[in-house]
């Protein structure tokens, strides 16, 4: 009989060749656990047709369909009581989330629900998250991290039951869930070299609102790759990881009605583009944003911040860096 690697055994064994302690295995058992419950909710919610919108609001103005705020509160309630988290930050609260200001030893950043208007069709959303460690030395150093303090960053594509994690210095590993709901057999990923399978992602009816050198660029390529678009970050991202290629949501600067130009972009710096940014440049890649600026060098100044995203094969972000650079 065959037994594949669990996840937890990945980490613990990660942690102990590094000769580190077991306080992040505590932190990521709190985060599997959540993921396995949403993933729950989400399954058992479509079934019962019960995904439709709360009727509230979010912190963007946005609608906040229900299951946002179900995988919000589970993932802080996990969080809460790992004991190990001194601040957290979710797209779903607009202030910094206190938890264990005393023992905590790590921030959390996260979109528990990234993706929704596939909410209600049942189709893949994704889990986000990124980990910076307090400093347990020095002055108190505070929650506004650039992406490259991040320890580690990872996603879950929920419902299909794929995790991937990087680890600082230590690659990107994709898990899938067996029978038994763990997560199994890792596999390192690396983007491909080879351009025949890379693919572009972008919402293409937001194409003529991007700038015109980035119009230009697209109307280049677009003869050369496949083109893929899910509506949601982490699924789309998932394939650009496997498949090389890049997936971009540039700043809107030509809308035909102004009022609806999103110079900063749309993505979310702490919890979305530093996430897939870390995992992608563990992979091999990179991401800039539309000053062509490495995505994890942007020191954020809130964390709500929003920032433009191109990530993927490092060859076409270092093209398109040096196309918003000129
Ligand atoms: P959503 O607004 O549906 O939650 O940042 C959120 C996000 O989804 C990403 O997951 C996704 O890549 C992007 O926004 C989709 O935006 P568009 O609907 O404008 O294409």
């Amino acid at each position: 009989m065959r037994f594949e690697e669990s996840f937890m055994h990945f980490i613990l064994h990660h942690q102990e060749r590094h000769n580190r302690t077991y306080h992040f295995l505590i932190l990521m058992d709190a985060l599997i656990s959540a993921a396995k419950h949403i993933q729950h909710y989400y399954l058992t919610g479509a079934l019962k047709g019960n995904l439709g919108l709360a009727g509230e609001v979010n912190v963007q103005g946005e609608d906040v369909m229900r299951m946002d705020q179900i995988a919000h509160e589970i993932t802080i309630n996990y969080l809460r009581s790992s004991g190990r988290v001194i601040h957290a930050v979710s797209e779903e609260a607009e202030e910094v989330i206190e938890m264990d200001t005393k023992g905590g030893r790590y921030f959390v950043y996260f979109d528990p629900l990234d993706g929704s208007s596939n909410v209600s069709h049942g189709l893949p959303v994704g889990f986000l998250f990124g980990i910076a460690k307090r400093n347990l030395d020095g002055p108190e150093d505070g929650h506004l991290r650039a992406g490259k303090d991040y320890r580690a960053a990872g996603m879950f594509v929920i419902p299909t039951g794929t995790f991937t994690i990087a680890l600082k210095a230590s690659g990107t590993w994709r898990f899938h869930i067996d029978e038994t709901m763990s997560f199994v057999k890792p596999f390192r990923m690396i983007l491909p070299q080879n351009s025949k399978t890379w693919e572009l992602s972008f919402n293409a009816a937001n194409r003529y609102t991007f700038s015109k050198r980035v119009q230009n660029w697209i109307a280049q390529k677009e003869r050369t790759y496949a083109f893929r678009y899910l509506g949601a970050l982490a699924g789309d991202f998932h394939r650009i990881l496997s498949n090389g290629g890049m997936f971009m949501y540039p700043a809107i600067v030509n809308h035909p009605k102004p009022e609806k130009n999103r110079l900063q972009g749309k993505l979310r710096l702490m919890y979305e583009a530093a996430v897939v940014a870390f995992m992608c440049r563990e992979a091999g890649g990179d991401a800039v944003d539309e000053t062509g600026t490495p995505i994890l060098e942007i020191q954020p100044e809130n964390q709500h911040q929003r920032t433009a995203l191109y990530v993927g094969s490092k060859l076409l972000v270092d093209e398109i860096a040096q196309i918003l650079q000129s």
